[in-house]
Parts: C-alpha cells; sequence; structure tokens
C-alpha cells in the first residue's frame, strides 16, 4: 500500500486531473478498511497514524499540499473530500459494529470500561498526532473544526451509547476535550513562534537594500517628448490623427492624384471596403493632417502632429514597415522662406545642440513650393568627415518646404492672403543621429540592454 501511495502522490502532477478525485477515494477507502482497521487494537496503530497523519509532512498533508498545487478546482475538492480521511481514525476506533458486538457478546453492557478507554486513549494518540504535526495555523483549524463540527467526531461519539455507558463515555469525551484544547492551544503558540523565527532568521537588518530597477521611456518617446517641448515653446499646439485614412487625405489632396508618381514610394497596407466606399488605408504619412487641421480652421495655424505610420517597406537598418513622423504645419499671413528658415535652425540648433548647423536642399514634395531637404553638419564628426556622413560632413535630417498653394484649393483658403511652411520629421531617423544608434529595428526588439542605454 505504502509503495502504491508514495507512486500515486509523487504522480498528482501529471495525472490526468479527471482521475485523481475517484482515485484519492479509492485509497481512502483501502486505507480505512484494511490497514487503519487492521492495525486499531495492535500496537501498529501508533505508527500507522504517523504515517498517516503525522511524520511531517505526513501523507495526509502531502496528498492535500499536491492536490492544492494542481488546481484550484482539486483544492476545493480535496478540502471537502478529504475530511472523510480525516475521520477516518475515529471511525474506525469507535466502529458501531464492533460496540453493537461486545455489547452482544457481554450480553449487556457490563465490562465496558477498559474498552472505552482504550478507545479514548487510541483517539488521543490519533488527534494529538495530527496537531503536534500542523505546521500552519490552517491546519489546526482543520483539526478543530475535525473535532467540533457538525459531522464532526465529538458529535459523531457522543451519540446513542448504552445508559450504562454513557456516565464514563461523557467523563472520557470531557477530559478529552480539555486535553485537546490544551494541545492546541500548545501548538498555536508553536506555530506563531516558528513564523516568527523564521521572519526573523530572514531579515538581516546588515544586508544591502534591494534595487528595484525603475523604467525608463523609450528613446522615441524621449525624442517625442523633446521635440514638443521645442515646438510647443514657439507657441505650436500637439494635434493626433487617425492611423486609418483615406486616400482623399493621404494624397489627393495633398496635391498628389492617382497615377502620380510620388505615390510609388509610399506605398501601403489597404483595408477591404464595403462595395461603393472609398477604401481605407493606413497613412503613410502626418501630412494628412496638415489638410484635416485646416479643413476645420482659419489661420493662424501652428501645429505638431506626432503619430504612427506605415509604408510597404522591407524593415531593414533605416526602414520600417510602421515608424513615426512629426509633422509641423505653420500657416498664416505674412510668412516667408525666412521664418521657416529661421524656425528650421531654432529646432535643429535646439535638438541637436548649438554647435550644429543646417543648410537646406532642393528637393520635390508635391505638397510644398518649393520643398527642401534640411541638413545639419555632422553630428558625429563636427563637420570635417567620417563613415557616418559617408565623408561628407553633412546629414540628411527631413523633407520640409512651403506650402504648395495649390493645398490651399483643397481646404479654401485664400492662397493669394495666407502663405506658411511644413515639415516631417522622421522620428526614428532623428534618434539614430542624436545617440549614433546603427539598426533602426532595435527600437522595437524590447532588448533591455539596448533600451537600458536611454535611462
Ligand atoms: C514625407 O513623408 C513627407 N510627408 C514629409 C514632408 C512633410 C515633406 C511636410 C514636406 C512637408 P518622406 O517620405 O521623405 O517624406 O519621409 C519623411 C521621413 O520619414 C524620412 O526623412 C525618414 O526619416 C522617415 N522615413 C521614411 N520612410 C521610412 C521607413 N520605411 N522607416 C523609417 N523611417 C522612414
Amino acid at each position: 500500500m505504502t509503495q502504491e501511495l508514495n507512486d500515486f502522490i509523487n504522480s498528482i502532477g501529471e495525472l490526468e486531473e479527471s482521475l485523481i478525485p475517484r482515485r484519492v477515494e479509492q485509497i481512502t477507502d483501502d486505507f480505512a478498511n484494511s490497514e487503519l482497521s487492521e492495525a486499531f487494537g495492535t500496537d501498529a496503530f501508533a505508527d500507522v497514524i504517523d504515517r498517516w497523519y503525522g511524520n511531517q509532512p505526513g501523507l495526509l498533508w502531502e496528498i492535500i499540499e499536491k492536490l492544492r498545487d494542481r488546481s484550484p478546482a482539486l483544492a476545493s475538492w480535496a478540502n471537502s473530500s478529504l475530511r472523510k480521511l480525516l475521520k477516518a481514525p475515529a471511525e474506525v476506533i469507535f466502529d458501531r459494529s464492533v460496540l453493537e458486538r461486545n455489547i452482544k457478546e457481554k450480553n449487556g453492557w457490563n465490562a465496558p470500561d477498559e474498552d472505552v478507554k482504550r478507545w479514548f486513549s487510541a483517539l488521543r494518540i490519533y488527534l494529538h498526532t495530527i496537531v503536534e504535526n500542523a505546521d500552519t495555523q490552517a491546519k489546526l483549524d482543520i483539526v478543530k473544526q475535525l473535532w467540533t463540527n457538525r459531522e464532526g467526531i465529538r458529535p459523531a461519539i457522543s451519540k446513542e451509547w448504552p445508559v450504562d455507558a454513557r456516565k464514563l463515555v461523557g467523563l472520557e469525551i470531557k477530559r478529552f476535550e480539555e486535553e485537546l484544547n490544551q494541545v492546541l492551544t500548545n501548538q498555536t503558540v508553536v506555530v506563531a513562534n516558528t513564523k516568527a523565527a523564521r521572519a526573523r532568521a530572514r531579515e538581516d537588518l546588515s544586508l544591502p537594500g534591494v534595487v528595484r530597477p525603475f523604467g525608463s521611456r523609450h528613446p522615441l518617446r524621449q525624442t517625442f517628448e523633446e521635440i514638443e517641448r521645442i515646438f510647443l515653446s514657439l507657441g505650436y499646439s500637439v494635434v493626433a490623427g487617425p492611423e486609418m485614412e483615406t486616400p482623399y487625405y493621404n494624397f489627393e489632396a495633398l496635391n498628389i492624384p492617382e497615377h502620380h508618381p510620388a505615390r510609388d514610394n509610399m506605398d501601403t497596407f489597404y483595408m477591404a471596403a464595403p462595395a461603393g466606399a472609398s477604401p481605407l488605408l493606413l497613412r503613410t504619412h502626418t501630412s494628412p493632417m496638415q489638410v484635416r487641421t485646416m479643413e476645420k480652421q482659419q489661420p493662424p495655424v501652428r501645429i505638431i502632429v506626432p503619430g504612427k505610420v506605415y509604408r510597404r517597406d522591407n524593415p531593414d537598418a533605416t526602414h520600417g514597415f510602421m515608424f513615426h513622423q512629426i509633422e509641423g504645419l505653420a500657416v498664416d499671413t505674412g510668412i516667408t522662406f525666412c521664418d521657416f528658415k529661421g524656425t528650421v535652425e531654432y529646432f535643429v540648433r535646439e535638438f541637436l545642440g548649438p554647435k550644429v548647423k543646417t543648410r537646406l536642399r532642393p528637393s520635390y514634395f508635391p505638397f510644398t513650393e518649393p520643398s527642401v531637404e534640411v541638413d545639419a553638419t555632422c553630428v558625429f564628426c563636427g563637420g570635417k568627415g567620417c563613415n557616418v556622413c559617408k565623408q561628407s560632413g553633412w546629414i540628411e535630417l527631413f523633407g520640409a518646404g512651403m506650402v504648395d498653394p495649390a493645398v490651399y484649393g483643397f481646404v479654401n483658403y485664400d492662397a493669394k492672403k495666407f502663405s506658411g511652411f511644413a515639415f516631417g520629421l522622421g522620428v526614428e531617423r532623428l534618434t539614430q543621429l542624436k545617440y549614433n544608434i546603427n539598426d533602426l529595428q532595435l527600437y522595437f526588439q524590447n532588448d533591455v540592454r539596448f533600451l537600458r542605454q536611454f535611462v
């Protein structure tokens, strides 16, 4: 039985869960009906009790704990069903059929005192064993309930004694209960002291404190916040726009008609649309918010638009299929190219440092005219020429330009009265330049060895 039982206990972790209750019940029945019954009345009884209920952790507690580890459902099943196992010794000791036989054989209740005493001393062995081996208050509570509950041992053994035996049994129960309470109280103190001692043993005030690592902001978030701070200080406001756009806002209203070659390098992901509805796409840049903002308000406009954009680009060291941009737009009366240049220079100096110089190179965007690429002197070599700037001394920063009057036509602005400029910053690119990061994919891999450098 013991070997079989040990095998069962060891296998609880792997057994199919639905089979476990049946198996535990079977073991409990076998135990109560054979091992325990056979041992009762012999010297082996104390040993059997000790093996099952004492003998830290004891087979009983071991089964309960294994079931608890296994699943909450088994834990709650175990709590109720193992009560049977806990009651088993008391049932064996006070087996009614044995008592009845005793009465019959002795022709009435004539010499049972030693028997009654023997039963209570067996009960004493049993309950004392589990109390003394209970190492938590929860286990002690289980024992207390086991004695006093409606379904517990005391009610079960208190009833239906022959008149002649009642006095002695009543006395034995009373004596036993006092003793049990005493043992429970003692063990409660032992458990509390052990717990406190364990806690004390763990506390070593001379040890250095535990350093809890703080999280930190992602480098891209830091760039966003830095750029937002710079433009907020110039009187810009921050607005957000939808990542799912219509082709109209993403292209047409920005002066990029269908079949215009400028769409080629901005291929993206299109959503299926219901028949007749205009398809939606993942925006390829933050520029659609220029149009959406101007549709809603008349100048003066000074906004920046941080956000995610998407393109059908293959991921590599300088490209992602998802990346971040910050759009800028300023429209008012009398805004000139000089204002544009001054703003760009101020931004670059604030972002990359006072020593950095800027230059503008002619470029092309359908929604700005003239269009430029803004370059900065290389932050790594100070303009002397190095690997990063391919010996040119300059690094390309972002595209920009004066808003093309054609765009004003889409938003009902008077192109004769208003003028302005726009720019589109690639956040990954600017962060790469600022911190000399050679691979854009690092931003998205969540490797703490990389991220920790930006704390
Ligand atoms: C544009 O997207 C324009 N909307 C910018 C603009 C706005 C111009 C307003 C004029 C006025 P472009 O396609 O060059 O431009 O992209 C802008 C920046 O996004 C690039 O400089 C680059 O830093 C970044 N970028 C472009 N494609 C990728 C990509 N696949 N992965 C990461 N960054 C990218």
